[in-house]
């Protein structure tokens, strides 16, 4: 399966290794996967159609083994500069997504790579903010996610500075899942959507989503949020199907209702 049609290149190529997982692989290897906002564009639809395509449960998201993407496109900064509504695209997926990192995740990279709700790492991965190098900053997420995730201190470094860590280090300060090496980075990452996949669905996309607010609301607007969402997911026919498969002493068949 592949996500362009015709002579227009597939830059995002989408393979389904499981039934209900996705891979979807960025793919301008001789740029080191810039992100190019026709790349961008290509990895919106892609993911917004798998969204909601009623079977896929956990989507990969990987480079090749030199970069998962060095960056937006700096090529097309002259131009026009990255599209603002593609992130925004990107950012409003409802699957849960994980980023299979190895080599380079370096700014747009980085930032693509901690928009999705799970990382895992190579231990040699070069992840950092370089936008200082080219007189500018992070725009899709690099002071904020990066700074929530790891703390001012080190963020302050990777912004300021253009500081890399390793994928170790990443694993060290919060931002990775799991640091593994380079070869077992893609089947750890599909691991874990396999095992996200067995999930009640749309418990997992409400989770998704309520712990995304944990970043933009205060603590008690989002208790509330997670109170609400909690009681009607305790409606839904899959929470009567695990409560009723955990007294039965069965394991739960989900319908994603
Ligand atoms: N863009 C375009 N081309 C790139 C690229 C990039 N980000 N990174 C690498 N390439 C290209 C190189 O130009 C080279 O092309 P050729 O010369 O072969 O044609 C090829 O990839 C191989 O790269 P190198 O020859 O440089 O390879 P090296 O191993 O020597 O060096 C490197 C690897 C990663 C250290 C180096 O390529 C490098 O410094 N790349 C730039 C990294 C960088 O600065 N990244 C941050 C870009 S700024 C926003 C959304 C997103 C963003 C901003 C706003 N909004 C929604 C508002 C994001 C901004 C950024 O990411």
């Amino acid at each position: 399966m592949s996500s362009s049609t015709g002579s227009e290149q597939a830059v995002v190529v989408t393979e389904r290794p499981h039934e209900h997982v996705a891979l979807v692989r960025l793919n301008r290897p001789k740029v080191l996967n810039a992100l190019s906002n026709a790349l961008a564009e290509q990895l919106a639809g892609t993911l917004e159609r798998l969204d909601a395509d009623g079977v896929t449960r956990a989507v990969v998201i990987a480079g090749d083994d030199r970069a998962f993407a060095a960056g937006a496109d700096i090529a097309e900064f002259a131009s026009e500069g990255p599209h603002l509504e593609v992130w925004d695209r990107i950012w409003a997926v409802g699957l849960p997504t994980i980023a299979a990192v190895r080599g380079l995740a370096l700014g747009g990279g980085l930032e693509l790579a901690m928009s999705c709700d799970m990382m895992v790492v190579a231990d040699d991965a070069r992840l950092g903010q370089p936008e200082i190098n080219l007189g500018v900053i992070p725009g899709a997420g690099g002071t904020q996610r990066l700074t929530r995730t790891v703390g001012k201190t080190l963020a302050t470094e990777m912004v300021l500075l253009g500081r890399e860590i390793s994928g170790r280090e990443a694993e060290l300060h919060g931002l990775a899942n799991r640091a593994v090496p380079a070869e077992r980075v893609l089947p750890v990452a599909l691991d874990l959507a396999k095992r996200l996949a067995k999930q009640a669905p749309h418990a997992v996309r409400t989770a998704k989503k309520i712990i995304a607010r944990a970043f933009e609301e205060s603590l008690h607007a989002g208790l509330l949020d997670e109170r609400r969402a909690f009681y009607a997911l305790l409606q839904s026919e899959d929470a009567r199907e695990g409560i009723a498969a955990f007294l039965e002493k069965r394991k739960p068949v989900w319908q994603g209702r």
